[in-house]
């Protein structure tokens, strides 16, 4: 079997450990302009006038068609475009843009939420009020979790802005031939990027659109939507007839890229006197960012689903949300690994642990005090469905690790150290449809193509790809080659997001090779004239008595007989996954310093099948880092003027190899997805779980409520 190998990124790495993989910036043509945007100093301001220096290629909103997130009259928030400078090169066109005379009126900015809910300034001049969304979320009889309750817990806990910070910042280049328009772009959603693209310039006689995703140095959910800046390179060069191209730089992407998270919760939790969780009533706020409705309506979309997502993997009885959106004066929030299911998880994980601190019960007690039963199709009173689920046995399986770990902290302990343990429960769902494509070709050569419709971006789908394929046709992966990232290869695509691709898009793989091998089978049945039971098919080669063909034999035969050797296949997601997973950590803190260093890290997850152990590995190392870097490192920080400071890596801290964790993995494989590979997500599920698991192991040795993050040492030693 070749799903479950743990093989490497035979089908990207080659390229990119050379040096030879070509990304967006490494697109150059002859006679390129190169664009750079003259962008927003100011959070908030009326723009009175803008002057283009003399003679420079400079267009400003009037002279731009009508685009989404392209500032005219106001500016909502810093880094805004206003307008665009095009030169031969980039330095001249970075001069031209400083000499870009931006006439402001400053208006007072909204930075912070209890600002915009105080409401004395308006976010945009047009709002009636700051908050621009809202929803509710009522289930089960909340005043009467209350009127039970032995124990009524209150806090707000944050969830703070972070900023994605892929490596490659945004960039595209854009060639028009005076009839096709082909733009590669640092993107996630080439086939989403391809259609707005129509829209827009099918007004101007432009039809023949070609989106292509080189390859791009991560995302993590902050590409998805599509940019002001990639219409506008586009439109460019069609009316200049010359290549464009625009990269950002570190400091505009960290501005002008989505942001993710910024959810708060105030809340009141009830338990009984056995630490059950009754009745959850709050407010779950949302700092939208700047109100550019048309991004950040979607953006909502992940507050309401982690409201609806609050129960957890737990039976609470009911649930009173009432969750707000709210605009401010900073950058738009949008996906980030997780999306929502990050905020659901911090936000249960977090009342659980306060919950537990105040009735004086262990921390994973009390999840086996209120975890559900074995789910199968469960629907949650909210609407969510959990497809399959053995939560309890997870905890059997987790126990020994936790009291292995209390054993060890207890040690430490007994030593004069602050040492703590942290455990989370994943609140996760994810594969989500509506479907995915795939086309697999036999070449005359016998290779197998395989095309996919998502769009990897890091994760190494290629190459399981290539051994979902390489299953199906009992031949070596090498024998595989697969292609992705370029609307030209199949009719429609969809993206890689919402840990998605291995199962949504594999299962597309997986029925576009069975569908092309029972297709050849029909040709060599013809070819040999015997019926196709008698044909037999092992190890890439067709047998009937002394007769046997080759791929390569069938494929050639196939043409020959007036048919493709190719299939394509869209699978039809109706649901999604519900992945599941329980992270400990063991940390000690630093009595003088405040510094936390991770000695343990274990993370438990249940995917269904795993197709590559080491990909899925590798996910669960970078994720969880992530998790971790936004409990201990990341704060996003914007002065009382709305400027953000933390706009380059000096300012804003991710971690480097010096603060990689080891990280143990165990894969559960206790409950498959109802899909051809049984596979469910985990792209995003260790980003999840890591979060809450630190501050928990952090509040555990420090022995004191922590309710913001980043966990700085000024909280630790407070
Ligand atoms: N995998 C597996 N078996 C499973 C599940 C996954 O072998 N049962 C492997 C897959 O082969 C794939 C990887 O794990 O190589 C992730 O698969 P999957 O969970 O399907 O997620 P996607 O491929 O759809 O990736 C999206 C996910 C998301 S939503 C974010 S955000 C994120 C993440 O991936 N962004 C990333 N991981 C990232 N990794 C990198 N390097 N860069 C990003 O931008
Ligand atoms: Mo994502």
């Amino acid at each position: 079997r070749v799903i479950g190998k743990p093989l490497k990124r035979i089908i990207e790495d080659p390229p990119l450990i050379t040096g030879k993989g070509r990304f967006v910036y490494d697109i150059d043509f002859r006679g390129t302009l190169y664009a750079v945007f003259v962008r927003s100093q100011y959070p908030h301001a009326r723009i009175k006038s803008v002057k283009c220096p003399e003679k420079a290629l400079c267009y400003t909103a009037k002279d731009l068609p009508d685009i989404i997130g392209l500032a005219k009259e106001e500016v909502i928030y810093q880094g805004q475009p206003i307008a665009v400078i095009l030169a031969e090169d980039e330095y001249k066109a970075r001069d031209l843009a400083e000499q870009v005379e931006v006439e402001y009126e400053p208006l007072p900015a909204v930075i912070n939420v209890e600002d915009a809910l105080k409401g004395n300034y308006k976010a945009k001049s047009d709002l009636n009020s700051n908050i621009v969304l809202e929803d509710n979320v009522e289930v089960g009889d909340i005043n009467s979790a209350f009127k039970r309750a032995y124990k009524i817990i209150e806090a707000e806990v944050v969830n703070q802005r972070v900023i994605p910070s892929a490596m490659e910042p945004r960039g595209a280049v854009a060639y028009f031939d005076g009839r096709r328009l082909t733009v590669w772009s640092s993107t996630q959603t080439p086939f989403d990027l391809k259609k707005s693209l129509s829209e827009l310039l099918g007004k101007y006689g432009v039809y023949d659109i070609r989106v292509i995703q080189p390859f791009v140095g991560g995302a993590f959910g902050s590409k998805i939507i599509n940019y002001p800046e990639e219409f506008i390179v586009a439109y460019l060069a069609v009316v200049t007839g010359r290549p464009v191209k625009w990269f950002n730089t570190r400091s505009e992407d960290m501005m002008t890229t989505n942001h993710g998270r910024d959810m708060r919760l105030r809340f009141k939790a009830a338990f009984d006197s056995e630490g059950k969780l009754l009745g959850i009533e709050g407010t779950l706020i949302m700092d939208l960012g700047a109100p550019i409705m048309e991004i950040v309506r979607d953006s909502f979309g992940m507050a309401t689903t982690a409201a609806r997502l609050l129960i957890g993997r737990y039976k609470v009885e009911a649930l009173k949300v009432k969750v707000l959106g709210v605009a401010t004066n900073k950058t738009f929030i949008g996906a980030y690994r997780g999306a929502g299911r990050p905020e659901a998880t911090y936000f249960i994980e977090r009342i659980l642990n306060l919950g537990a601190r105040a009735l004086g019960i262990d921390q994973f007690e009390i999840r086996e005090r209120n975890i559900m039963d074995d789910v199968n199709y469960y629907k949650l009173p909210t609407g969510i469905v959990y497809d399959s689920g053995r939560y309890r046995e997870m905890l059997r399986i987790a126990k020994p690790y936790y009291q292995e770990l209390i054993k060890k902290r207890d040690e430490l302990r007994a030593k004069g150290k602050l040492a703590g343990v942290g455990v989370a429960i994943v609140s996760e769902i994810a594969s989500f449809g509506p479907w995915s494509t795939s086309k697999v070709k036999v070449l005359p050569n016998g290779r197998i193509q395989v095309i996919t419709g998502t769009t990897p971006h890091g994760q190494g789908d290629a190459t399981a790809f290539a051994q979902i394929a390489a299953e199906v046709f009992e031949v070596d992966v090498d024998k595989v080659d697969v292609l992705w990232g370029d609307t030209d290869l199949i009719a429609d695509g969809d993206l890689t997001a919402g840990s998605r691709s291995i199962t949504v898009g594999g299962s597309a793989v997986y029925e576009a090779s069975r569908r092309l091998k029972e297709k050849l089978l029909r040709v060599v049945s013809e070819k040999l004239g015997v019926k196709p039971e008698e044909i037999e098919y092992r190890d890439g080669k067709f047998t009937h008595k002394q007769s046997q063909m080759s791929l390569a034999d069938v494929a050639k035969e196939a043409i020959n007989m007036g048919m493709l050797p190719e299939e394509e296949y869209s699978y039809v997601m109706n649901l999604y996954t519900s992945p599941y997973g329980i992270h400990m950590a063991l940390v000690e803190v630093d009595r003088e310093t405040g510094f936390v260093k991770i000695l343990d890290y274990k993370g438990f997850d249940d995917v269904g099948v795993v197709v590559n152990p080491i990909l899925a590995e590798g996910q669960v190392h970078g994720g969880a880092l992530q998790g971790i870097s936004q409990a201990l490192y990341e704060e996003t920080v914007y002065s009382p003027e709305g400027n953000l400071i933390t706009s380059n890596f000096s300012d804003y801290v991710i971690p480097t190899a010096v603060e990689g964790v080891k990280v143990e993995w165990k894969s559960l494989a206790l409950a498959k997805s109802d899909t051809p590979i049984g596979s469910k997500g985990i792209g995003e599920l260790p980003t999840i779980a890591a979060t809450p698991t630190i501050l928990h192991a952090v509040e555990d040795a420090i022995g004191k409520n922590i309710y913001t993050m980043p966990i700085k040492p000024e909280i630790v030693l407070k």
